[in-house]
């Protein structure tokens, strides 16, 4: 009988570590989709992740677009859409891996790659927009380089003085000048001298069979300065790779391999990509594991951890957590919020429209979205608006404090609206005041087995 309790209350309490796990997790930050190869971008105050899609069930890298996640908070991030695909290169065909944007003079340029109709290999392009979140368009109508198989993983970086670098590259390492349009080459590709002082091993057409070396660059280089001193991030060591570096005084070398910053660990993905970026005074390391639902080495998600670099500018070692990083910012719940600003959630999904943007749909009994950090004031609201919709039955929409079986402070009846995308804004009164910082649980609840309703914006009013 007390084994039988005592096991009984072992899974009572392991089901309630993993929901309150599942409930405190912020690693992967996206949720809604599989998202890889992150690259950061700070502008105007926001934080914005440029990323892969890895599609679901995949295996291999069938990658077909670059999406865009933004942050002002470092918890809540809002889904960008795809505003660049493979169909945004008339050359390219295939695989749409590694990219990051920059900002030069206003423009915003995205250096991606993809494999080349043109050459039947990998080519490194650029794509152009206005805004951090576009429109882009392909900027030149070709590659930048062509060719070579190695050509993935593009970096950029601009110096203080203005001067622009690319580099690149698996297994070797390309680099390259850009001219100040952003849009062409200052002279010859080249490619960088691997030896064992610079990144732990020869150059890959001369490392030796059987030698343990101190470390192999793979690929995902990520170039960035801090003082005086420029860094190159790559994941290192084969398959499975780890993150390390290299330090140097100049943008073009010579570097001096540094060690490991991201070693192997449990990751659930053979492969790791990183970007570095400050953001609001704290020091942010981006990277992919396969750790969300379904995910693996194929399916895999953008995660993020905060570190200090070492008194020396050196890196620490940084550890993947599912914790992930603390806020350095609230959300006002008195302006429009988008659906999908989302700082966890389970079950549903999000889709594009080109009238309305991106919204929440595939939403089932017991799915949530759980927003951070929303700060209500010394006032309570009095109403909460939300803009739903549905082409089946509808379901009951909730709004929860703090957990997904916190207090209801609002709820909304969903009816069917005529379809997934006819949309109808519902009013409801605050049940209970709230004031204060909380987080909020948006609850999805009807009939088992079905989809309920979509989701497009929300807002409270006093
Ligand atoms: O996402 C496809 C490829 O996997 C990237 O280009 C590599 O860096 C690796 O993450």
């Amino acid at each position: 009988m007390y084994m039988k309790n005592q096991f009984l209350k072992s899974i009572v309490s392991g089901a309630f570590l993993m929901s309150v796990g599942m409930l405190q997790a912020q690693n992967p930050i996206v949720q809604t989709l599989y998202t890889t190869d992150p690259a950061p971008m700070v502008h105007d105050g926001t934080l914005y992740v440029y990323t892969g899609h890895d599609e679901d069930k995949a295996d291999f890298f069938w990658m077909q677009e670059w999406r865009i996640y933004s942050t002002r908070d470092m918890v809540n991030w809002t889904d960008h859409g795809s505003p660049l695909a493979l169909e945004s290169f008339a050359w390219a065909d295939d695989r749409a891996w590694a990219a990051q944007c920059i900002e030069r003079n206003g423009k915003f340029y995205w250096y991606i790659c993809a494999h080349s109709k043109l050459t039947n290999a990998m080519a490194i392009g650029v794509a152009v927009g206005d805004s951090p979140t576009g429109p882009f368009k392909d900027a030149i109508g070709k590659p930048l380089a062509d060719g070579d198989w190695a050509n993935i993983d593009p970096t950029v970086f601009i110096d203080d003085d203005g001067r622009a670098y690319l580099y690149w590259g698996n297994p070797e390492i390309f680099y390259a000048e850009l001219n100040d349009d952003m849009v062409s080459l200052k002279g010859e590709v080249r490619k960088v001298e691997q030896t064992v002082e610079s990144f732990g091993a020869p150059n890959p057409k001369l490392r030796q069979k059987g030698v343990k070396y101190k470390d192999t660059y793979t690929e995902g280089p990520w170039l960035s300065k801090r003082g005086n001193k420029y860094y190159l991030l790559y994941a290192a060591g084969g398959i499975p790779e780890h993150i390390a570096y290299s330090m140097s005084d100049k943008p073009l070398g010579p570097w001096k391999y540094m060690g490991e910053i991201m070693p192997l660990q449990d990751t659930g993905s053979f492969t790791n990509h990183c970007g570095v970026i400050d953001y609001k005074g704290n020091s942010y390391f981006f990277y992919h594991t396969g750790k969300l639902p379904g995910g693996g080495g194929f399916g895999r998600s953008v995660a993020v951890e905060q570190f200090k670099y070492n008194a020396d500018g050196t890196f620490p070692i940084i550890n993947a957590t599912r914790e992930g990083v603390k806020p350095v910012g609230t959300l006002n719940p008195y302006q429009r919020v988008e659906a999908e600003t989302i700082a966890f959630s389970e079950g549903i999904k999000s889709e594009p429209n080109a009238k309305t943007g991106i919204y929440i749909s595939n939403t089932h009994n017991g799915d949530y979205i759980k927003v951070r950090e929303v700060d209500f004031g010394t006032k309570s609201p009095s109403k909460f608006t939300a803009t739903l919709a549905s082409a089946l039955r509808g379901g009951t929409f909730e709004v929860r404090t703090d957990s997904i079986d916190g207090t209801v402070i609002a709820q909304i009846v969903v009816p069917h609206t005529g379809g997934w995308e006819c949309w109808k804004s519902f009013e409801a009164d605050i049940k209970n005041p709230v004031t204060g910082v909380h987080d909020i649980y948006f609850v999805f609840k009807g009939r088992k087995g079905c989809e309920l309703f979509n989701f497009d914006w929300w807002q409270f009013y006093k």
